[in-house]
């Protein structure tokens, strides 16, 4: 909900009027969440949503098997329930849950008008069990402030593609973004299910190959109406470099996604199943080069590139590099960045080096009440960071006025993406 302009003009003497206004106004501004696991209600049970859901996020389970005494098999054997049990009596009961992710818990719980001091895991299990899908949606998106979010869409998810192909016809809240880690990330693989779902792909990478692959990416890219293609990179990630993936991106993807008009989206720094016992929770960060992002966006002038790296150690370098070419959109403090006090000091760090031109954040959320702890608390963040700038600015003399404050709070929540993909 965006409420109405006061029409106020702050200077140097309204240092405090206008700290209360970017506030009000950072929370009042709709956000367009890019990056999301949501989806839409014909997905079924891949919409994730309820109390345990929100207690065996990937995140929990993380900090649950640190401080319990069951065995990851014995943990991955229980039904969910029992262990969404395991979760609350260990990290909310047991010890206080002032971790992130079960701070995050309790805040969606509360935003939602359940009592949390109550501690009745219960109350809440009967609370959401009465829940209408869509209409649930609608109430969480609100409470978020959230006017659509982008799904994470893998044409090779056996659970997935079935509604697409039974002619899933969109939903405004949920846009959808083409994931193909698959593709870059594991060609043979991707190669066989190529093959099965009919393109005509071979083994090696050669010209008929290719334009396999690109006709793939057109038929995925039409029918999704994706708003931009992502992947998820290694690390060690390089480019130009003689691989599969270097073929496929130089010769497949970046042409469809130029041809298209979309960004491609490169998510680099994660180190997958460091501990595979963890299952989803096992995935690990490391520091990556940004020597191959330079290299892309400078050879690749006609794509434009949206980026986030997981290593806190990268994000510096990132605003340096965003600031060399305009083809390139960073966005987000991604996973285990998702943190405040990361939060802030990126977002900071963003805003010094470029302005508005950065998308500061996503939710990532993968179960649907996530969105709205992550937004409340990331736009908490965002809002104090704004305000410093804001209270800099009037220290000059300069003036400011409300709207135009509206205006910049829209660019960073949703503006900036949207011009960058329609650019
Ligand atoms: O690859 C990704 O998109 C990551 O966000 C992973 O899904 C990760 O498991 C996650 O949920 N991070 O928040
Ligand atoms: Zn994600």
């Amino acid at each position: 909900m965006a409420a109405t302009s006061t029409g106020a003009t702050y200077g140097r003497d309204q240092a405090d009027a206008l700290r209360a206004a970017v506030t009000r106004i950072v929370t009042d501004t709709p956000v367009t969440d890019i990056h999301t696991h949501l989806y839409a209600p014909p997905f079924g049970e891949l919409l994730l949503f309820g109390i345990d859901e929100l207690l065996t996020y990937h995140y929990l389970v993380a900090e649950l098997l640190r401080v319990s005494n069951v065995s990851y098999d014995a943990f991955w054997a229980m039904p969910k329930p029992a262990q969404a049990d395991l979760v609350w009596k260990e990290l909310f009961l047991e010890r206080s849950p002032i971790s992130e992710a079960c701070r995050g818990v309790l805040t969606a719980l509360d935003r939602l008008g359940l009592d949390t001091a109550s501690r009745s895991l219960g109350d809440y299990r009967a609370w959401f069990r009465d829940r209408d899908p869509n209409a649930h949606i609608d109430a969480v998106f609100a409470r978020a402030n959230i006017s659509s979010a982008v799904m994470t869409n893998d044409p090779f998810d056996d659970l997935e593609r079935p509604t697409w192909e039974a002619g899933y016809a969109g939903d405004p809240r949920f846009h959808a973004a083409l994931r193909i880690d698959p593709l870059l990330n594991a060609w043979p693989a991707a190669n066989r299910r190529l093959s099965q779902f009919g393109y005509d792909v071979g083994g090696s990478i050669d010209t008929p190959t290719i334009n396999g692959v690109r006709k793939f990416l057109d038929d995925r890219i039409t029918r999704m109406k994706a708003l931009y293609m992502a992947v998820s990179l290694p690390p060690d990630f390089a480019f130009p470099e003689d691989s599969a993936r270097a073929k496929l991106l130089e010769h497949a993807v970046l042409p469809a996604a130029r041809d298209h008009h979309i960004p491609f989206a490169l998510m680099v720094g994660v180190t997958r199943q460091v501990n595979p016992a963890l299952r989803l929770a096992g995935d690990g960060v490391g520091y990556a080069s940004l020597a191959p992002l330079h290299h892309l966006c400078a050879h690749f002038p006609d794509n434009k590139f949206m980026t986030t790296y997981l290593a806190r150690e990268n994000q510096h370098e990132l605003c340096v590099a965003a600031r060399k070419f305009r083809n390139l959109l960073v966005f987000g403090c991604w996973w285990f960045l998702n943190n405040p006090s990361l939060i802030d000091e990126m977002t900071r760090m963003r805003i010094e080096m470029l302005g508005l031109s950065v998308v500061p954040q996503h939710s990532d959320a993968r179960v649907l009440e996530q969105v709205i702890y992550k937004w409340d608390h990331s736009r908490t963040v965002i809002a104090q960071v704004l305000a410093d700038k804001f209270a800099d600015l009037v220290r000059s003399g300069w003036t400011v006025t409300e709207d135009e404050i509206r205006r910049d709070a829209a660019t960073l929540l949703g503006g900036a993406f949207w011009d960058f993909a329609r650019r």
